[in-house]
């Protein structure tokens, strides 16, 4: 038989910019996000067609066994107190896990269990992060660049936005964020 050689689609790991195939892309502004930040205040002042973060992602099959691979460019900034973020989520189908990896900009990733429980990871250019199976997600971005980050998950796992309708049970804010570095250099 004879062997094919094709040239794969393309991440360029610095900007976070896919090529190389059709792509889907989706844009979440502020307006968008009404409910999520705490400050309600700062909410109604705000801009509702400010872009706080878009995710392109390769337009590929989706069904059993399928993959999806897209980034996540999440804008510098903060409403009142609190950093920009995703709206963030369960997958519907909760034991379906995903990888993040860090490519542009410094943030967080919080993950909550279905207890409440939540952790955060420190997001940079090279940083992997393994979100198991019934463990939900949000990017948080504290830094004064974009902050972008690559994911690949399984094509049904599907979002359940619904269930973390009343929030997260921890917020970044710049008050908080100072106090985490005071203690990660205290030990
Ligand atoms: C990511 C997220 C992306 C946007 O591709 O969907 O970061 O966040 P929200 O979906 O919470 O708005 C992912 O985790 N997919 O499963
Ligand atoms: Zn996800």
């Amino acid at each position: 038989m004879k062997p094919t050689l094709s040239l794969p689609p393309q991440v360029a790991w610095a900007s976070g910019a896919l090529s190389g195939a059709p792509l889907i892309r989706k844009i979440t502004t502020l307006g968008d996000l009404a409910g999520v930040f705490a400050d309600e205040a700062a909410f109604r002042h705000g801009d509702p067609s400010l872009v706080v973060y878009s995710v392109e992602m390769f337009d590929t099959p989706a069904g059993e066994g399928e993959l999806f691979t897209g980034v996540t460019h999440l804008n510098p900034g903060c409403l009142g107190e609190e950093y920009f973020m995703t709206r963030g989520h369960f997958h519907a189908r909760r034991e379906q896990g995903e990888v993040y990896f860090g490519l542009r900009g410094e943030g967080l990733l919080l993950l909550q269990n279905e207890q409440g429980g939540t952790r955060l990871e420190q997001v940079f250019p090279g940083s992997v992060h393994r979100i198991a199976g019934y463990i939900a997600h949000r990017l948080i971005n504290t830094g004064t660049d974009v902050l972008s980050a690559l994911a690949v998950w399984p094509s049904v796992a599907g979002h359940d936005y619904a269930a973390l309708a009343g929030g997260f049970a921890q917020r970044v804010t710049k008050g908080n964020l100072r106090l985490m570095a005071k203690e990660v250099q205290n030990g």
